[in-house]
């Protein structure tokens, strides 16, 4: 049972950085369903997965096993609101896991560094605790059901994949954030290509921005298509992606064509459990949210 524990709470880079709004949103939802956040002081960057991990792997799982090893210490599993984070830690963990000789050469490295780590902590993502609660549980919690409210739900990659170190159901088609969206009352809507990547991931953003932008614009393409209100997302990079994209792409095309509203999950949820915009960062995003807003409150 999720309900009454406590998390050490992983933020990451991008979302201090560039979203406190987003951790504003999951340090007022979390609370509000029984689950204690914790700070995790001295945490590192995760390293990013598809960034770090493609240069020098042994960096990046020693830096990996670090951070768990803080969340070890301080007694608590760890929780993150990124999926690049939560793939990073989810695939670490296998890694020492299953091969003790990389768990050896990670303690090895630790030595000199009075940090101490067995292996028992665990590292989970924002949204499976949320899952873990249960529909029925949530379902009891919401106020303000957001109805006739018509989203795009984005999953991002590495919440999903590689999936045998992943929690879910072994499918192509995955749903669980769907029933989720479906909880606050508000439609997922069935969209082109919805489990495909928003094209940041992996170094794509930093280093080909037009390809990256271009492929966010076939899921935004998408997105319109479907006539949807926002879209929701559970990644701190894809909604830096999906915000920073559509001004990019009005400014290029001359247009203002690009303005899906971009909202994470806790915001989504913390609307249908009553919560006010501004205590959710609704006030704060790139892309306008007003006319989400103006929907649910209509
Ligand atoms: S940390 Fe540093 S770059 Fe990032 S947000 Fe999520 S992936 Fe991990
Ligand atoms: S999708 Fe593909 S690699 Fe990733 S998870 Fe977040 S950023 Fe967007
Ligand atoms: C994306 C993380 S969430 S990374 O860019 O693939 O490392």
């Amino acid at each position: 049972m999720t309900e009454g524990v406590t998390y050490s709470f992983f933020l990451g880079c991008v979302m201090p950085n560039r979203f406190p709004n987003i951790e504003k949103s999951i340090r007022t939802v979390m609370p509000q369903l029984g689950v204690t956040l914790e700070d995790l002081n001295g945490a590192s960057c995760c390293p990013a997965p598809g960034v770090i991990r493609s240069f020098r792997e042994s960096t990046w799982l020693a830096l990996a096993i670090r951070n768990l090893a803080l969340a070890e210490q301080a007694g608590h599993d760890l929780i993150t609101g990124c999926n690049g984070c939560y793939g990073t830690f989810k695939e670490a963990l296998a890694e020492v896991r299953t091969n003790p000789t990389k768990m050896k050469e990670v303690q090895e490295i630790f030595k000199e560094l009075d940090i101490n780590f067995t292996g028992k902590v665990d590292a989970k993502h924002i949204i499976e605790v949320i899952h873990e609660i249960g529909t029925e549980n949530l379902g009891a919690k919401i106020k303000r059901p957001l109805n006739n409210l018509n989203v795009a739900v984005h999953y991002g990659c590495h919440l999903l994949k590689p999936s045998k170190n992943r929690p879910w159901e072994q499918t192509q088609r995955h749903t669980f954030l769907d029933e989720l969206v479906e909880i606050t009352g508000a439609k997922s809507i069935k969209y082109k290509d919805k489990y495909l990547c928003c094209g940041a991931g992996g170094g794509v953003r930093g280093g080909q921005v037009a390809v990256s932008v271009d492929i966010a614009k076939e899921k935004l393409d998408n997105m319109i298509e479907a006539d949807v209100d926002c879209l929701v997302d559970v990644c701190s990079f894809c909604h830096l992606q999906f915000e920073a994209s559509q001004p990019q792409l009005n400014k290029e095309l001359g247009e203002k064509k690009y303005q899906i509203p971009v909202v994470y999950y806790t915001q989504l949820l913390g609307l249908a459990l009553g919560m006010e915009p501004d205590e959710l960062g609704l006030h704060k995003h790139v892309v306008n949210t007003q006319p989400v807003l103006d929907k649910i409150f209509a």
